[in-house]
């Protein structure tokens, strides 16, 4: 224990500095963030992405189902994003300003902000990739897997917790009469539908440590002190005085 104690005792004194620096409490108490992604738009469909932080460099890993299959004969391609800079929140149905019972994507940008990163299957991930229907998922379903490295205004965003997924592409079938007739307002050569929300979800972090265990119990890590301290030592890169630290507090 006193072995342990006077490792931990310098590396956390180094690592307080960050943290208070960091603002919200929550900012930085992990490198993993996670959205669920809920429908908007009356469309049915659910998902779930997970992206972990190191540096500017971001593996994401989503799931989505339950969404429009086909567009013209083809597969429905649905342009996805990490918007950046809004409130950080999915719209509500309130956004829908012209009647037509869609928030279309220039009427959610309030709530989550323009795009900050476009997450595509290959090849540009900048924001003026974002309406590129030839690189983005398509179909009912997809389960996507891609190293990317962030803007840093994108890295800023997620710790600020201001970051939200959106998930683009309505079956038209689902939307109003009046909606159906409507063009896009990103791209006027499609319809409305191929480019509003589909899916929403707000990117929050996770705490630390807390997807890599497996174990099942994270009850010491509750404690929001070792949250702070497992914190500094993950940017420190100290994996095994972390380990110790776990597992000394789950006894505790
Ligand atoms: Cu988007």
């Amino acid at each position: 224990m006193h072995k342990v104690l006077r490792i931990l005792v310098p590396l956390a004194a180094a690592a307080a500095p960050l943290a208070l620096a960091a603002g919200p409490a929550t900012a930085d108490s992990g490198s993993s963030y996670q959205a669920t992604l809920n429908p908007l738009n009356h469309q049915s469909g659910s998902g779930m992405l997970m992206l972990t932080l190191n540096g500017n460099t971001a593996k994401v890993t989503e799931s989505w189902s339950g969404l429009a299959g086909q567009f013209n004969g083809a597969p429905f391609p649905h342009v996805q994003h990490i918007h950046i800079g809004g409130q950080g929140v999915c719209p509500t149905a309130s956004a829908d300003k012209n009647g037509d019972g869609v928030v279309s994507t220039t009427e959610g940008a309030p709530a989550y902000g323009p795009i900050g990163t476009t997450l595509s299957v290959t090849g540009d991930t900048s924001p003026a990739a974002g309406t590129d229907i030839k690189i983005a998922p398509s179909g009912t379903s997809t389960h996507y897997s891609r190293t990317i490295t962030l803007d840093p205004k994108v890295v800023q965003s997620l710790k600020n917790d201001t970051a939200v997924v959106v998930v683009h592409g309505d079956d038209p079938t689902t939307l109003s009469k009046k909606a159906q007739g409507e063009k896009s307002d990103l791209v006027p050569s499609l319809p409305l539908a191929a480019t509003s929300p589909a899916l929403c979800g707000a990117l929050h972090a996770m705490p630390a440590g807390g997807v890599s265990t497996g174990t099942g119990s994270t009850a010491g890590m509750e404690d929001s002190g070792l949250l702070l301290l497992a914190g500094g030592l993950l940017v420190a890169g100290t994996g095994t005085a972390l380990f110790t630290v776990r597992r000394r507090s789950v006894k505790a």
